[in-house]
């Protein structure tokens, strides 16, 4: 491919495939440009930000500098919503500027903001194996109405214990969260259809069942007979968002992977990639690789609904919670849920079918027409991109190669529209800009590929630092991709940034995917390894983001509306503490009374009705985290007396000039202790 552009290092048709190679390339393009510098400086044009971290970036693309800034004061375009990976939540970043906003706790504890801490948040995390305090996020998905972005809703995954968590983009908090039962590994998740009518999820582990009536414990080895793989099917309550799992539908064992829904023409139907198709239960490394090619799951989604709806599932009974966080009472509640319906994929004729796919395939991506689906077999040497129509019409016409345990496979060439060939080294993800244009990350070569799905011919390719995983096209997934940016969120860091130690930043690269030629942007860190991300313009959040919370709407059973009504009371063991924290000070602030081992729950209310005006409250020998109560908001600190003295409590947010002495005092007596309970602030502290 011609490379005219004289700023950009040399590139050959066989991009690097390991990462010492790259580096020798880095070493080149940076000699070259360190002379161009100099000629460039002696010339009276300068680049801003010369240093040796920036010097491939700015040797690429010249003028990135002035795309990414954003002058202080002023917002970012773009949204970008970033899984955190291993970190268990979901960060914030704003483009093109690749600054951290915040981050949102979902499947993990987060002490910033008491997160699973406090006593509100706690179910929260609650599961049918008890409360858990971490997991691992891979995939994010925006709502959607009518196939485009409608800027409600972020749904994320938890990987470990099967989860989907749906957020909400108008307070950027978790509101809800349930469990997936007869499933392991939500790694396939969560995945949404065109009008936020379901948020799907696959299994990547096949297991044997494990619901009333089965017997789970089996030989591992049992493997083909005994372990069934689920895909399940989330429905979204239009209104409040609110999740119920609708039904599952049981496979043979295999292990799904990433997944889209059809969209327009192809609307009603799901596409799921699997791996396995080998299935078997040890060694997959080498075992799972044998087969030329796995598959891509067809599921027609609408037919499966009538089936549920006419009452043809099985109900499953098993144990899986179902999380709720409610705005009006600032707290969440966990359900034990009892059953779920499942529909035996062998048993429904004529709604699932199989398309073959090279190599252990990974990404499955449905172009913005429908019309198109891409599998990315990491091991395959080319690009598989099937016809929607070619499978519709292979369906009627019957073309089916084999069946596979007893799921009907169609002819790898009649659902075809064709390959891209030599596109680079080991496809992972898709994504689609607004130009009818197609991504494609190659971890082993590490570079995005820019092709045409129509022609399939490679039209442009960019390096990449280093091992790209995920790309994010904003409003990639879309029927309406809004284009401009893509991200690259790579694997590996190497020599990016300064080091750390043993562990280096994650890292992302703003790409400008606004010409025919991609240009790298910037690089920019973050949390922990993010597999999939969203992007969505600025201008359909902004206007929504709440400010605070209204206090006379606060249905919190222990809120204090207002500061005369800050008490304490003592029931047997359990002193609850009544507190208000306003600039800049709690009521009460002295507090007595209080025997050794007693639990002492502090019910703080923030009664300030201001944006922005958080307060913190943390008390000496907490064992949770502290809190940070937003304005309006009512939040729960458990503490235990430990031992007799007089402890210290604090606001831990800079709220005022006087925050500092936004202090208070506890006093413990030893049990059996005739101090009374007593309670104020300034002169009032009166018995009680
Ligand atoms: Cu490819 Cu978990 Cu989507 Cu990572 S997955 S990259
Ligand atoms: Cu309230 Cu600092």
């Amino acid at each position: 491919m011609a490379r005219n552009d004289s700023l950009e290092p040399e590139l050959t048709d066989h991009p690097p495939n390991h990462t010492s190679q790259m580096i020798m390339k880095l070493t080149q393009s940076q000699t070259r440009f360190a002379l161009r510098c100099a000629l460039a400086l002696s010339g009276a044009v300068m680049f801003v930000g010369c240093k040796p971290q920036n010097l491939v970036n700015t040797a690429q693309t010249g003028g990135a500098a002035e795309k990414v800034y954003v002058p202080p004061g002023k917002h970012d375009e773009f949204y970008n919503i970033v899984s955190g990976g291993f970190s268990g939540n979901v960060s914030v970043v704003g483009l093109p500027s690749g600054r951290l906003f915040r981050q949102i706790p979902v499947f993990a504890q987060f002490p910033e903001c008491g997160w699973g801490y406090s006593e509100e948040t706690k179910p929260m995390l609650n599961t049918s194996h008890g409360q858990l305090p971490w997991d691992d996020t891979h995939h994010i998905t925006l709502s959607m109405t009518k196939g485009e972005h409608d800027g409600r809703w972020a749904f994320v995954n938890s990987n470990n214990t099967p989860r989907v968590a749906r957020i909400s983009l108008k307070t950027f908090r978790t509101e809800e969260i349930i469990e997936l039962p007869n499933c392991a590994g939500n790694h396939s998740s969560p995945f949404i259809t065109e009008n936020t009518e379901y948020i799907v999820a696959g299994g990547r582990f096949a297991v044997p069942y494990a619901d009333e009536g089965a017997n789970p414990d089996v030989p591992i080895s049992s493997y083909k007979e005994n372990f069934k793989s689920t895909i399940s099917f989330i429905k979204v309550d239009p209104q409040t968002g609110h999740f119920k799992v609708a039904f599952q539908i049981m496979f043979p064992g295999m292990d799904f992977d990433l997944a889209r829904a059809g969209k327009g023409k192809s609307h009603g139907w799901f596409f799921f990639s699997c791996y396995n198709s080998e299935q078997v239960h040890t060694l997959l490394e080498v075992n799972a690789s044998q087969n030329d090619k796995d598959f891509i799951t067809a599921i027609n989604w609408k037919g499966c609904e009538e089936l549920v709806k006419a009452g043809k599932a099985r109900i499953s009974r098993v144990k899986y919670a179902h999380n709720v966080w409610d705005e009006a009472t600032h707290s969440g509640t966990s359900t034990i849920e009892g059953e779920v319906p499942v529909l035996d994929a062998k048993q429904i004729k004529g709604l699932v079918y199989l398309m073959p796919c090279p190599k252990s395939p990974h990404g499955c991506d449905t172009d913005p027409t429908g019309s198109y689906i891409v599998g990315s077999g990491k091991l395959a040497a080319i690009i598989p991109v099937f016809s929607f129509d070619k499978m519709v019409k292979a369906i009627a016409d019957k073309k089916f190669d084999s069946d596979y345990d007893g799921i009907p496979v169609l002819k790898y060439e009649e659902v075809l529209h064709g390959e891209v060939k030599k596109p680079g080294l080991g496809p992972l993800h898709t994504e689609f800009d607004d130009k009818g244009f197609a991504y494609t990350s190659m971890f082993v070569s590490s570079e995005v590929v820019k092709w045409d799905p129509k022609t399939l011919q490679v039209i442009d390719r960019i390096p990449t630092y280093y091992s790209v995983g995920h790309l994010c096209v904003a409003g990639g997934p879309t029927m309406k991709p809004h284009g401009k940016y893509l991200i690259a969120y790579n694997k590996i860091t190497k020599d990016r940034y300064l080091p750390t130690g043993p562990e280096l930043t994650q890292s992302a690269q703003l790409i400008d995917i606004s010409g025919e030629k991609m240009k790298m942007l910037l690089d920019f860190p973050t949390v922990g390894e993010p597999h999939y991300a969203e992007a969505i313009p600025a201008s359909m959040i902004e206007p929504n983001s709440v400010k605070f919370f209204k206090i006379e709407e606060n249905k919190h059973p222990q809120v204090t509306k207002s500061e005369k009504d800050a008490r304490v009371e003592r029931t047997g063991n359990q002193v609850h503490v009544f507190m208000t924290a306003i600039r800049s000070h709690f009521a009460p602030d002295n507090i007595e009374g209080v025997q050794l081992g007693d639990e002492v729950y502090f019910h703080v209310t923030n009664l300030e009705q201001d944006w922005d005006v958080p307060h913190g409250f943390v008390i000496k020998g907490s064992k949770a985290a502290e809190l940070l109560i937003m304005p309006g908001e009512t939040q729960t600190l458990k503490w235990t007396a430990d031992r007799v003295g007089v402890t210290p409590f604090y606001c831990t947010d800079f709220c005022s000039a006087l925050h500092q002495e936004m202090q208070g005092y506890l006093r413990v007596s030893p049990q059996g202790s005739t101090t009374p309970v007593k309670f104020g602030v300034g002169d009032t502290a009166a018995a009680h």
